[in-house]
């Protein structure tokens, strides 16, 4: 089911709501990203677990009408969860604790339509807590994700009601757990023309979760700390910056023109840090259907993803759907091995890691890195990174290599950011130049080249 198009009859008229950004630029200084927001972005991967009534009733957006007593997971084991995104390579992990049916995986104080009400453990078990305690046990970051649209709720469509009954939901999750690392606000709502209108109150949101988790980030589809990167193929954009203007997409759900457009390149120009978060599923749906265990994405498939996603200044939230064991699934499990596996073998070594290098800087907006690699090396891949703790500055960029005596270029960019991967036309070459324009004054960036680029 695709979040855009039924985000724009989401209900959300808060005229003039400013999204509580944390590192709007002063006067003319860049947007930095905050330590959360840096830390976020360093994780690199973070596996998405949809895991609720839908797993059971094999659909994708459950209408909320379901028997509790259907989630009833034989042999739940969130450990095994951990297990599996730990030998992926993954450093957090983010739970449905609620999606759009309204089901809620912990034993709320706000409705009836939870676990409380299955047979699992004999309607004494917690999801939640079983999951947070495993991300600790292998050193993982949790994340909730709570779906605003609840099709559960008979309050819901009852703007203020629902809004208290969803800091309610929040405050529960944020304060019975620990630390919680990352809050997904959810942008889907299908309830169509003639269905309930909820007008969220998002300030009040935001700042609960600051209030509760000042060291949590929040993504939605325009952040305060996390955009959305506009799709749900795995594609950031190219370019792809971490800022954004904070007025073109003033909150969550605002039927802005465009808005796909924005949230894929940002804006070089943004006065916030927003960077995207690039959110798809290993297999066709987002929960588990039996029906797709051999439509699981190859592992080649899998690198690409990173490739768009990490490769182009994004994060990658990979979903890997439990099944209804409450485990997930083999081929997946294996398919996260294998995949760590490939980048591993992919970034093994780093062909220009005792290259002599010099960094020169040509104009105020320009510099040329040269990069003496000692020897003819045969190069396929670059892998370019900003030191975006320092803002993002690279507007364009070319990777030339010198072969004979002639200069080639082997790649040409806009941005970079945390890190641009290009699969360069493969080359042997003794020294290769990067030719960089900034926006600002320049800093030096780090490259790295390898001998595979699996392209
Ligand atoms: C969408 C939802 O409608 C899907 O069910 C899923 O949760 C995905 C991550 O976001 O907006």
């Amino acid at each position: 089911m695709n979040r855009r198009a039924f985000v724009g009859l989401t209900v959300s008229t808060i005229v003039g709501c400013t999204l509580p950004g944390r590192s709007r630029g002063v006067g003319s200084a860049r947007p930095r990203p905050s330590p959360s927001q840096l830390a976020w972005q360093h994780d690199e991967l973070a596996l998405f677990l949809h895991f609720g009534v839908n797993t059971f009733t094999d659909r994708e957006w459950g209408d909320g009408r379901e028997d509790p007593a259907i989630f009833a997971p034989s042999n739940l084991d969130a450990q095994q969860w951990a297990r599996a995104a730990k030998a992926a390579g993954a450093k957090a992990l983010i739970l449905t604790a609620k999606h759009h049916d309204g089901f809620c995986l912990w034993p709320t104080r706000t409705t009836q339509h939870s676990v409380v009400g299955s047979p699992w453990r004999s309607g004494k078990g917690d999801v939640v807590h079983e999951f947070v305690d495993a991300c600790r046990a292998y050193g993982l970051k949790a994340g909730l994700y709570l779906s605003p649209w609840d099709r559960n709720s008979p309050v819901y469509g009852d703007s203020p009601r629902y809004n208290d009954l969803y800091c309610d939901q929040l405050t529960e999750l944020l304060t019975r757990y620990g630390p919680i690392n990352e809050v997904w606000f959810d942008g889907a709502n299908g309830e169509g023309p003639n269905g309930k209108r909820q007008q969220y109150d998002w300030p009040r949101f935001f700042g609960l979760v600051r209030k509760l988790q000042p060291n949590a980030v929040m993504f939605s589809d325009v952040g305060p700390d996390v955009r959305w990167c506009g799709n749900e193929s795995g594609t950031a954009g190219d370019p792809n910056w971490s800022t954004i203007d904070p007025d073109a997409v003033p909150y969550p759900g605002a039927a802005v023109p465009d808005i796909k457009e924005i949230l894929q390149h940002g804006d070089p120009a943004g006065s916030v840090w927003r960077p995207a978060e690039v959110d798809v599923s290993i297999r066709p749906g987002w929960f588990y259907h039996p029906a797709e265990d051999d439509r699981v994405r190859s592992v080649e498939n899998m690198a690409d993803l990173y490739f768009t996603s990490v490769g182009r200044n994004g994060k990658l939230l990979l979903n890997v759907p439990p099944t209804r064991e409450g485990l997930l699934h083999s081929t997946d499990v294996a398919r996260l091995a294998a995949f760590r596996e490939r980048l591993l073998d992919l970034f093994q070594r780093d062909l220009a890691s005792r290259a002599q290098r010099n960094w020169r800087v040509t104009s105020s907006r320009t510099a040329v890195f040269e990069l003496d690699l000692g020897a003819p090396t045969e190069i396929a891949l670059a892998r370019l990174e900003e030191d975006i703790a320092r803002g993002q500055s690279v507007m364009r960029y070319t990777v030339s290599g010198e072969i004979g005596n002639e200069w080639r270029v082997l790649s040409r960019g806009t941005t970079i950011g945390y890190t641009k991967l290009d699969r360069l036309t493969p080359a042997t070459v003794r020294r290769v130049r990067v030719a960089i324009e900034f926006l600002t004054t320049p800093e030096p960036i780090a490259v790295r080249l390898y001998a595979q680029s699996m392209g």
